[in-house]
């Protein structure tokens, strides 16, 4: 059983946002090793448990209460508060700060010979997704009724296998919507990871190391976004 006084964290155990939210950790200035396949790690040097899991779960171990802090792209975060909203389940968190990294959009895209009419050519199409909450939001809000398939990877096929034309996925280079003959018509989303704090009440001692750590990520991404300039003047110029 792990010890309840001790802050625990969700990160993604290997993906796209693992590299970099184990490097902001250890920026912050925790001893934590990574590299084993363990997934319970405990830091050395601080009251910190760092639970390795799918990005998928972490929304709900949040909202289940089952860990402090998550680090996870706001597009998963949204989908499952959507869903979870849909049953009647709490749905309550705080993002504590957008973390500049895993940039991406969600976009709807058709293929590159098709043109594109509007939003409102897309009413009764069949529409291929991983994120079948917020396409039905972005839809909804725009009055456009429409059918999903969901694909939980590998969307881009979906033309191709002739599965459906439409599909609405998570866009950042545009490397892989390019090489599949596909283009993008619709942003529906822009996302990046987020440091996500649970909603209920955190014990004095636990929020005091949340605010501790959350300075130190401040002055992390401050450091990245700038420059340090030196420049040599007579000091008559100096004024
Ligand atoms: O195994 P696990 O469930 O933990 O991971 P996963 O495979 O579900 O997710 P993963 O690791 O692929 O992505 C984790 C998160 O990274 C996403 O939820 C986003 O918040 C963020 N992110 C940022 C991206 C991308 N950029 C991205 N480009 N997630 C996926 N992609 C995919 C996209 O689905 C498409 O297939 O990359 C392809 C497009 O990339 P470009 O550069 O060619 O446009
Ligand atoms: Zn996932």
């Amino acid at each position: 059983m792990l010890d309840n006084n001790r802050l625990r964290i969700a990160m993604q155990k290997s993906g796209r946002l693992s590299n970099e939210t184990s490097k902001l950790l250890k920026n912050c200035g925790l001893k934590i090793n990574l590299r084993q396949q363990r997934l319970i790690v405990f830091a050395e040097n601080m009251p910190i448990d760092i639970l390795r899991v799918r990005d998928d779960d972490i929304p709900n171990l949040i909202m289940e209460g089952v860990v402090d802090l998550g680090i996870i792209g706001k597009n998963v975060l949204e989908e499952e508060v959507l869903n979870r909203v849909s049953k009647g389940y709490n749905a309550k968190y705080i993002i504590l700060r957008k973390l500049d990294f895993g940039i991406c959009r969600l976009s709807i895209a058709i293929p590159i010979n098709k043109n594109y009419l509007g939003l409102k050519s897309l009413q009764n199409t069949c529409i291929a997704t991983s994120y079948p909450n917020l396409l039905k939001k972005y839809l909804h809000q725009h009055h456009i009724k429409f059918k999903f398939c969901i694909l939980n990877g590998s969307v881009e096929l979906a033309p191709k296998v002739g599965l459906s034309d439409v599909i609405c996925d998570l866009v950042s280079t545009g490397a892989t919507l390019e090489a599949n003959g596909i283009k993008e018509v619709e942003v529906i989303y822009n996302s990046q990871a987020c440091l996500v704090q649970r909603y209920d009440k955190i014990s004095y001692f636990k929020q005091k190391l949340i605010n501790k750590l959350l300075t130190r990520i401040k002055g992390i991404i401050q450091t990245k976004t700038s420059k340090y300039i030196t420049l040599h003047i007579s000091s008559k110029k100096l004024k």
